[in-house]
């Protein structure tokens, strides 16, 4: 049996608007979080007496770390090869310099030959010896358009297609990986991809078509004991037979993984089945606390007591309430500040409702196709003072459609007619050398 360690996402270097300048090491604080988050997983790896570590992408959040965030990564991944652990580290679309040949932050691993370490930035299969005998990882890095063809065959063909036959090169190129496994041995598909059954976010499916998805069917084979992947932060399990699991990232990156747990999963491995689980860190909590105070008669009280609800001691919060303009002066920011202050950060988001409750005309909104006349229609049906004119318009603006000259008489007009130059402009209507249109 095979012990694996399998993580990914671990994206050291973001978030740092979220920490603050640690004055005892001049470093981020949120660069401390991510690397204690690094630094437990490794630890798990050790103790657990783990025979190989799988990464499965997203490093840092580019191609071009800093130095000192460099070294915060490699300092952890050292000690596996110190602990003689082997590690497969997979490349990730952070990863990847997008200009030309740029390669990926992780290949310096490779240059430099350090012991154990192999570095997947490619679609190939590696034989690796671990303490409990050998074990077979493909590995399947992120995948851009160009990786697998060229412009000239691409060229005149749709997003779509092109997408398509990317699909079917890979589905060939992973075929032919397939073909050359040793049966005998165990085997994990290790991949930074986008499968189309994943969630992310708020439970949302993320549609076939948007971005380079892969189906699950072309990775939940049988050949395969376990498939390890890496790209989305929230971690998920999309099949079980075989087991294609997302470990997600092991730190928050923003506020959109505030309700997700973070760790990584932990594999017991044999030819022919694997059992898995997943095993979260403690890491630093998110906290919204979201309020509409505009209707309180006690704003102030409402947002002291939402916050006095919460444990915040070392969140990263923020406080967003909608108040009404006049109710600004019942606000003691200073009171709000120190009621967060057990908070690592925080922000404060007031939005005022009388911006909110701007008149919205939901008819014209850019997703809606109307045609002129319906646009200007919509248009009117929001404008009162300019109700004794809405036939007249309308008949104007009909007219000129159909290349009509037409003339408004002055006298026609009611009180408030500036309205009417400003109601003509709201939809444009294309002139043409027969429209005439005179404001007498
Ligand atoms: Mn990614």
């Amino acid at each position: 049996m095979v012990k694996i360690l399998h993580l990914s996402d671990i994206h050291m270097g973001s978030g740092f608007a979220h920490g603050q300048i640690n004055p005892d090491t001049g470093l981020n604080t949120r660069l401390e979080d991510f690397a204690a988050a690094l630094g437990r997983c490794i630890d798990a790896a050790i103790e657990r007496e783990a025979d190989l570590v799988l990464f499965g992408g997203d490093a840092f959040p580019d191609a071009t770390p800093a130095p000192y965030i460099q070294q915060a990564f490699s300092r952890e991944f050292q000690r596996l090869v110190d602990a003689q652990i082997p590690v497969v580290m997979l490349v990730g679309n952070h990863d990847q310099h997008s200009q030309g040949e740029g390669g990926a932050s992780l290949c310096i691993y490779r240059t430099l030959g350090v012991p154990g370490v192999v570095v997947g930035d490619r679609l190939e299969t590696h034989r690796i010896q671990t303490q409990a005998g050998p074990v077979q990882i493909i590995t399947l890095p992120w995948l851009t358009r160009s990786t697998l063809m060229t412009r000239p065959e691409t060229e005149g063909l749709s997003l779509c297609a092109v997408n398509e036959q990317l699909l079917a090169r890979l589905r060939i190129a992973l075929e032919g990986e397939i073909r050359q496994l040793d049966l005998a041995l165990p085997t994990v598909l290790l991949g930074h991809t986008m499968v189309d059954t994943a969630m992310v976010g708020a439970e949302r499916f993320l549609a076939v078509g948007k971005g380079f998805t892969l189906p699950l069917s072309l990775i939940a084979r049988d050949c395969f004991d376990y498939v390890a992947l890496g790209h989305v932060h929230r971690h998920q399990v999309l099949c079980e037979k075989p087991p294609v699991v997302y470990p997600g990232s092991i730190e928050r990156v923003d506020f959109s993984e505030e309700k997700e747990d973070k760790g990584f999963v932990w594999i017991k491995l044999e030819k022919g089945q694997a059992e898995f689980e997943f095993q979260p860190l403690s890491v630093r909590p998110f906290v919204t606390i979201k309020r509409d105070v505009s209707g309180k008669s006690d704003p102030q009280g409402a947002l002291e007591k939402a916050i006095a609800q919460q444990s915040l001691n070392g969140a990263i919060a923020r406080l967003i309430y909608q108040i009404a303009p006049e109710q600004l002066p019942d606000i003691d920011d200073r009171a709000l500040h120190l009621a967060l202050q057990d908070c690592h950060s925080y922000t404060i988001q007031p939005e005022l409702v009388s911006q909110l409750m701007r008149p919205r005309m939901p008819q014209l909104g850019a997703d809606q196709h109307l045609n002129p006349l319906e646009a200007l229609g919509a248009y009117l049906a929001h404008r009162e003072d300019l109700a004794p004119l809405t036939s007249d318009l309308m008949g104007a603006a009909e007219a000129l459609l159909q290349g009509e000259a037409w003339v408004l008489e002055a006298e026609r007009f009611t009180g408030g007619s500036p309205g009417v130059s400003e109601a003509i402009a709201a939809y444009e209507i294309e002139s043409n050398e027969q429209t005439q249109l005179r404001l007498l």
